[in-house]
């Protein structure tokens, strides 16, 4: 089984990469943002509750967004392995990821991370607010979301370097580029 956690700030390109990955290596896509955005479009409980933490640039809780991607994974439990993009986030999901797959035998194998720098980060993301009205992309919410990263979930690096996991990417460029660079990631260890 192959799992490959997709890393980095917001707007590195993280959701961008994992469907090209998930389509060459046959794996299950489980993006946290994009989960929460649907709940949000059908406007559950779940989804007005991380609309609000969202729409700050701020981190649905831990015990929210935990429980969601956990009964995501059983409900994949038959797949070949797991793209995690936006997910874990912070040391408690991430300490909570790995109590999961490891008790299922089934670990995390990578995380690549994608290197990009503050001003290509709020480039890239007030562009997609542009076209796509996307409501936590705009400059103020953006900066608070670049914050939020470094306080809360760039600890994450050494977690996985300790682990021996981290294979680091720097992500820009062509997309087709960066998805090469990534592949031989991969390939490497597996
Ligand atoms: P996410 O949906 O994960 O959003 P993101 O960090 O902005 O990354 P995304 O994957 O969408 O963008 P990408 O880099 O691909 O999270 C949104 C919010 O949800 C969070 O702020 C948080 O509130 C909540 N949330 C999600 N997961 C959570 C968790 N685990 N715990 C708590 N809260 C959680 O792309 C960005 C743009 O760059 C795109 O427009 C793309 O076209 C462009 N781009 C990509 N690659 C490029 C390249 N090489 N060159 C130029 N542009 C490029």
């Amino acid at each position: 089984m192959l799992n490959i956690i997709i890393f980095g700030p917001p707007g590195a390109g993280k959701g961008t990469q994992s469907e090209r990955i998930i389509e060459r290596y046959r794996l299950t896509h489980l993006s946290t943002g994009d989960i929460l955005r649907n709940e949000i479009k059908n406007e559950t409980k779940l989804g007005i509750l991380a609309k609000s933490y969202m729409d700050k640039g701020a981190l649905v809780p831990d015990a929210v967004v935990i429980d969601m991607l956990k009964n995501k994974i059983e409900e994949n439990r038959f797949s070949k392995g797991f793209v995690f993009d936006g997910f874990p986030r912070t040391l408690a999901q991430a300490k909570s990821l790995d109590e999961m797959l490891n008790k299922a035998e089934i670990p995390i194998s990578i995380v690549v991370s994608l290197d990009v720098k503050d001003d290509e980060l709020i480039n890239r993301l007030v562009k997609r607010g542009a076209e796509s009205g996307r409501s936590d992309d705009n400059e103020e919410v953006i900066v608070q979301r670049l914050n939020v990263y470094k306080q809360q979930t760039m600890p994450l690096i050494d977690y996985y370097k300790n682990q021996g996991k981290l294979g680091s990417v720097h992500g820009v460029g062509s997309i087709d580029e960066i998805f090469k660079k990534i592949c031989n990631v991969i390939d490497k260890d597996f």
